[in-house]
């Protein structure tokens, strides 16, 4: 169901910005003052798309001080904690990670899905001259090659080409029921060992569960205590996801065109992208891109071809980022499941974020079925990048209502549309903005 208008646009656009400079913090964007009070780095990614429209510099800023928090081995933290903020505000805060970058930024020690070099270059391109004046791009580069490398050498963890995250939290996509079976294998931390601050500002029925977090609490601690040396930590958890290698994809063909404008040869990052998208391909199945599970014991004779390949066979909304990849050979059978009865895309309120015909759909928790505003862009740029125009400004509509009826509400029910998690989120205010502009 497509909504039945788009809100009115100016009055929508200053509301997104009200979002955006609400959440600024000065050099940075919190994702939400009370549920993240600190810097997240794919939101920043999508933050700064948005925020490009507002200011161009300020979306440099927001980018340039994620980096500033990038590690001597190349990753890029998924949390950089602000100084100003309680230690305690958020859990697991820098006290648990024991994690500094240079001595002096704190941070987490797991990454998130590698959008930068998108974001960066989009970020350019809002105000190439200036831009280029201050030296934007040229500063970025070589941490945005840094960053990648460091995926795709010291996270190759099957060795096919692939990037493997080691915590769900490196998805994005937290409670997945992607990840439910290799989290089963998981011993959690124990309850009365940690406590949750989220459950204070976000209703416990849209948040993962105590269980779930038991066993988050517990894979990274096993990582911090192995110094998070990928080459010793004894990961219980290694998968493949599409999303995060789709993204990667994406991401070094904007790595590309950044080369070619700082004059730089750019066929080293078309090179990476051809090698990913074809070890990509090695996720397909049943029309649909599926996580590769590298923790999974060998297969009993006469299992399903998903499960003998090593393949998830949850099918969650990461498995359709992949149409944001130029040229995907995939695409049209893609194309076939997002319209189908497993995401319903323009039949629902928007799409969502597990099959709604799984059996571990639930319309109101977390990312194991509601509908998420940054999938929703990407999805959306898929369709543009593949040409289909109109179930792109079908999806570009259903955005736009959702984000201007719920407050920018950080998830959304598939089905009725309201609003969970938090409210004034900046990644729906940002992508929002991005759509109007
Ligand atoms: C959520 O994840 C954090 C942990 O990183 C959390 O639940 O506390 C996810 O939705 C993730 O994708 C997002 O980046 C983060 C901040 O918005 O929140």
């Amino acid at each position: 169901m497509t909504a039945p208008g788009t809100p009115e646009a100016p009055s929508l656009r200053q509301a997104a910005e009200r979002v955006l400079l609400g959440n600024w913090t000065g050099h940075s964007t919190v994702p939400s003052h009370s549920l993240y009070p600190h810097q997240w780095s794919w939101d920043s990614a999508f933050i700064a798309i948005g925020l490009r429209h507002l200011s161009p510099r300020r979306a440099q800023v927001e980018l340039e001080s994620l980096f500033g928090s990038q590690w001597p081995d190349g990753r890029i933290p998924h949390i950089s904690f602000s100084p100003a903020v309680a230690r305690d505000a958020y859990f697991p805060g820098p006290d648990f990670w024991q994690a500094k970058t240079h001595g002096s930024v704190e941070t987490s020690g797991i990454v998130q899905p590698p959008v930068h070099a998108l974001a960066v270059w989009l970020t350019h391109q809002a105000d190439a001259r200036e831009s280029a004046r201050r030296g934007f791009l040229a500063r970025c580069y070589p941490k945005l090659v840094a960053w990648h490398r460091y995926l795709r050498t010291c996270r190759d963890l099957g060795g096919r080409g692939l990037v493997a995250i080691v915590h769900p939290w490196e998805s994005g996509m937290d409670n997945s029921p992607a990840w439910d079976d290799a989290l089963a294998r998981i011993t959690p931390a124990p309850l009365d060992s940690f406590t949750r601050r989220d459950t204070d500002h976000a209703s416990t029925d849209d948040r993962p569960t105590d269980l779930d977090y038991g066993r988050y609490v517990q894979l990274a601690a096993t990582y911090r205590d192995h110094g998070y040396d990928d080459a010793r930590t004894p990961f219980g958890f290694a998968l493949e996801d599409p999303c995060f290698n789709a993204l990667l994809i994406a991401s070094e063909h904007a790595l590309a065109a950044i080369a070619q404008a700082l004059g730089l040869d750019p066929d080293r990052h078309l090179v990476a992208a051809e090698q990913l998208t074809s070890a990509l391909a090695t996720l397909f199945t049943e029309g649909l891109f599926h996580a590769r599970d590298l923790r999974l014991p060998p297969p009993q004779a006469g299992e399903v071809a998903a499960t003998s390949a090593g393949l998830v066979p949850a099918g969650s909304v990461a498995g359709l980022v992949p149409l944001l990849v130029p040229g995907l050979l995939q695409a049209g059978e893609l194309l076939e499941t997002a319209a189908g009865p497993r995401f319903r895309l323009g039949g629902v309120r928007m799409v969502p974020s597990y099959d709604l015909t799984g059996p571990a759909f639930e319309a109101g928790r977390y990312w194991r079925g509601p509908s998420w505003f940054n999938t929703a862009w990407l999805i959306h740029r898929g369709l543009r990048e593949h040409g289909r125009t109109a179930e792109a400004d079908a999806l570009r509509n259903d955005l736009l209502a959702l984000a201007a009826g719920t407050d920018f509400a950080e998830y959304v029910d598939p089905y009725t549309g309201e609003p969970r998690g938090a409210r004034t989120f900046s990644w729906t205010a940002a992508l929002a903005l991005d759509l109007l502009s």
